[in-house]
């Protein structure tokens, strides 16, 4: 190597270094220490942005929900498309004799239309075949690999047992986040953004969280079609990017009966105030298209937002909500969930539903199961696993046996 390029090539190599350096100390350290959360200011989910205090449902449900909700539309998810041209559905695939007789397989193709654009969700359901009458089910907002939910089961997985679940008498189903949105920077508007094009250019325009979420709620306006389902029993089902979705689509939309938020963390049902692990700028940073462009105003000045997640935890009410946490995973911060989910027990107590979480976080392993509100911090791992579906179903059974009981 000549000379003049060991000198140029040093160059660019102390050039690229710096680069990293700047950025390195650009991003603040992720803070792991209790001791470190800063103090900080919930905005009142009981009292109006004019400061008026909220005392009872109907104001709840006339004043300070919807207004949430828009603040929610407005600086975190964007705006909610509620119309579109048309929807039809076809059922590709059907096996009444499903894994090993216990369920009937439906694989549903729906499209969705709006001004000439189409978006296809392949939806994969089994329903139990012992069902007395239309059967409750949990519907999963799939992030990972499209064969943690394979029809032919052949590859099975806890991220999706649908054997455990269909034995539990509950039907199951799932769609996967790359039909309404590609998880992906760029390719993230190929999917519903070119139904409502002008989403992209808006500041509270939506990005893909809010795609997924809006698809969650395609597949229910399928489910309402399909006799064999209780379209009124539908409880979504998120992990992670996914919990942030199922959070969302619930407080959306009020026709799921049901929110499962595991391990969803920042923007999820952690509290983005306390800084603790992910934080806005951090999120926002790594996936520019999951949120409004409104949102990265709020990159390293949490105390300007004018939301936090209990909030969204709070819009779901009176509708039973259980998150989950991992004892390793302090990224998503279970301190910051438990204490969101405590937040929007005033909301729930609107309803005279007595919240029967413990005044500190439980231990791990000590799932609170009694609805309204759940909640576990699993130990292990960030992930979605049988031990956590297991509780969702003692959860669903102990809500909707008691709801039987009171009809
Ligand atoms: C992480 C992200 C989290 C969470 C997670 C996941 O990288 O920072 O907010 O969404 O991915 O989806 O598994």
């Amino acid at each position: 190597m000549s000379k003049l390029s060991t000198v140029c090539t040093s160059f660019y190599v102390s050039l690229f270094l710096l680069s990293v350096l700047t950025r390195l100390q650009a991003q603040p350290q992720v803070n792991y220490d209790e001791a470190k959360v800063p103090a900080y200011t919930l905005p009142a989910v009981l009292k109006t942005t004019t400061n008026r205090a909220i005392r009872n449902k109907t104001a709840w449900e006339t004043e300070r929900r919807p207004e949430i909700i828009r603040l929610f539309e407005e600086n975190v998810y964007g705006q909610m498309p509620r119309s579109y041209d048309r929807l039809t559905y076809s059922v590709t695939n059907e096996d009444a004799q499903a894994m090993g007789g216990k369920a009937t397989l439906k694989e549903v193709r729906i499209d969705v239309i709006n001004r000439t654009k189409q978006v296809t969700i392949h939806l994969v359901l089994f329903v139990p075949n012992q069902s007395k009458g239309p059967a409750p089910v949990f519907l999963l907002i799939n992030n990972r690999a499209k064969d943690n939910t394979d029809p032919t089961r052949i590859h099975k997985s806890d991220f999706w047992p649908a054997e455990m679940v269909v034995d539990s008498g509950y039907a199951i189903a799932a769609f996967h986040v790359s039909d309404l949105a590609p998880d992906d920077t760029i390719r993230y508007a190929t999917g519903v953004l070119q139904l409502y094009p002008d989403q992209l250019t808006a500041p509270n325009g939506m990005r893909a969280i809010g795609a997924w979420a809006w698809g969650a709620s395609r597949v229910l306006d399928y489910l309402e079609k399909d006799a064999a389902i209780d379209a009124k029993k539908v409880a979504v089902v998120g992990h992670s990017r996914g919990g942030k979705a199922s959070l969302w689509a619930a407080a959306e939309d009020p026709r799921f009966a049901m929110c499962i938020t595991n391990c969803s963390g920042n923007t999820g049902a952690a509290l983005s105030h306390r800084r603790f692990g992910e934080t806005i700028a951090r999120i926002n940073t790594t996936f520019p298209h999951w949120f409004t462009d409104n949102y990265k105003k709020f990159n390293n000045n949490e105390d300007a937002l004018p939301v936090d997640q209990h909030m969204l935890l709070a819009a779901i009410a009176p509708r039973p909500l259980y998150a989950t946490n991992a004892s390793k995973d302090l990224w998503a911060d279970p301190t910051g969930t438990f204490l969101a989910l405590k937040q929007a027990e005033s909301v729930y107590a609107l309803y005279g539903l007595k919240s029967h979480l413990p005044a500190n976080p439980p231990a791990i392993n000590q799932p609170i199961l009694n609805a309204p509100i759940g909640y576990h911090n699993r130990e292990g791992e960030h992930n979605l696993t049988a031990y956590d579906w297991r509780n969702f179903i003692q959860f669903a059974n102990l809500y909707y046996n008691r709801s039987r009981k009171r009809k």
